[in-house]
């Protein structure tokens, strides 16, 4: 059953309202393939929704946008239940529509792989039961997916009908999701779900590609709120990293090989060979330890810092002048379309759906994979010329600006309200 909220629809978004564009001159036509069409978009009733969102609650994109979506649906009044097996690290402050259930594994020692999707599934069948859910919305399809569907049935069973939504994020689908181990599972999954969308334009296909998937497959881009990006004058950190006055390249990601951040250190070296500069690298994980040594090989320690995992990126990016992500694979590149919304140029690799993000020649620049010359070539290019880099950082801002929350939020409202509209259509499915 769904609710009408306790405050003026008229005040909300999605309220029935055409959603306009702010700057319709810039890059709507860049928009086709990536958020969808020409057309006005309508945002469906405004209804108080009961939504449990699953995700991956650590550093990575999918669960950042997993919970930017549901604090601004909890902004909107509807009710949002975070399930997973730790507290989202972009939650902050909880309001009163925001919930977290744990999923706690137990570690009883006949267990060597603790079996998570089962006690997923079972907290899910919990929550949707005595929460009394309208939809579950799950982020990455590795086993969120298929933990829904077990689910799903589970409550047929009982005579509860609750739809799921997958969203697929980049790696579910572009590596480990084409294991044969877990290739069979997902490609069910995928194809049980009540809807399913894609972050670009370049996972959908690759989805299509290399799965047998028979339903539609939305895309629905990655998403920034610009004001949380406005930066802080108090905490102006320039001068502590930069103190002569030299340039700030960032470079934020989870070090994983696919990063490749190999490459960053050594553009990094060709950059600062040119131009008085500095490296930020923020992040941890398996490829840091060899980043270091590169480093130390290179000669470049004393300009590089590697400051770790960050709760709040944007407090980096607002001293940065250039952003490096030369990824072998991104289905988007949330960290990309972060340092655009705070005006930081990005020199990307063309790898799956940065393209869709990161503008040639207008935000930034494009090159091939493994390409290190061009890219630092293009870097230098933008860093050697006061006036230009100012150009670039300003449309980094407006390309980022076609991402915005407003933009994207009634594309995600506007889906759950088929699926629940759907819903209605339909008699539980028991198997
Ligand atoms: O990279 C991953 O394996 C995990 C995943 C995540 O949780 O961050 O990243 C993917 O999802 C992000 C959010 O949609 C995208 O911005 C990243 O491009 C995507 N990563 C890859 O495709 C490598």
């Amino acid at each position: 059953m769904r609710r009408k909220p306790d405050r003026d629809a008229a005040s909300v978004p999605h309220a029935k309202t055409p959603i306009t564009l702010k700057n319709p001159e810039i890059h709507f036509d860049d928009l086709d393939g990536v958020i969808g069409s020409h057309i006005p978009i309508f945002a469906p009733e405004f209804d108080i929704m009961k939504i449990g969102i699953v995700l991956y609650p650590t550093f990575g994109g999918s669960g950042v946008v997993a919970t930017e979506l549901g604090k601004a649906l909890a902004d909107l009044g509807h009710q949002v239940h975070f399930i997973s097996y730790n507290q989202p690290v972009r939650l902050g402050s909880f309001t009163k529509n925001l919930f977290y259930h744990e999923v706690v594994v137990s570690d009883y020692p006949l267990f060597e792989y603790p079996p998570y999707e089962t006690v997923l599934a079972g907290r899910l069948v919990d929550v949707v039961k005595f929460e009394k859910l309208d939809l579950l919305h799950v982020h990455y399809a590795i086993p969120h997916a298929s933990a829904a569907y077990m689910a799903q049935q589970i409550l047929a069973s009982e005579g509860i009908r609750i739809p799921f939504i997958t969203t697929l994020h980049g790696t579910d689908i572009t590596l480990v999701g084409r294991d044969p181990s877990f290739a069979p599972a997902i490609t069910f999954a995928i194809n049980k779900s009540d809807a399913v969308t894609a972050v670009s334009e370049s996972l959908r296909k690759d989805t299509f590609d290399h799965f047998d998937v028979k339903r539609p497959i939305e895309v629905i881009p990655n998403f920034i709120r610009p004001e949380h990006y406005i930066p802080d004058p108090l905490k102006d950190l320039r001068k502590e990293y930069a103190p002569n006055g030299e340039k700030i390249i960032t470079h934020i990601s989870s070090f994983r090989p696919l990063k490749r951040i190999d490459d960053v250190v050594k553009i990094f070296k060709k950059i600062s060979d040119r131009i008085p500069a500095k490296l930020i690298l923020v992040g941890d994980g398996p490829e840091r330890y060899n980043a270091e040594r590169l480093c130390r090989s290179l000669g470049t320690c004393q300009d590089t810092h590697f400051i770790g995992k960050l709760k709040k990126p944007e407090e980096v990016l607002a001293i940065s002048d250039l952003f490096l992500l030369p990824s072998e694979k991104e289905s988007f590149g949330l960290a990309a379309l972060e340092a655009m919304a705070s005006k930081v140029p990005v020199i990307s690799s063309n790898a799956g759906g940065l393209p869709e993000v990161n503008r040639d020649g207008f935000s930034g620049f494009l090159a091939p994979v493994g390409d290190i010359d061009m890219m630092a070539e293009k870097a230098c290019y933008l860093l050697e010329d006061e006036g230009r880099l100012k150009i670039f950082k300003e449309n980094a801002y407006l390309r980022a600006l076609d991402f915005s929350l407003d933009k994207v939020l009634p594309k995600y409202i506007a889906l759950y309200d088929r699926v629940l509209q759907a819903e209605k259509r339909t008699v539980p499915e028991t198997t």
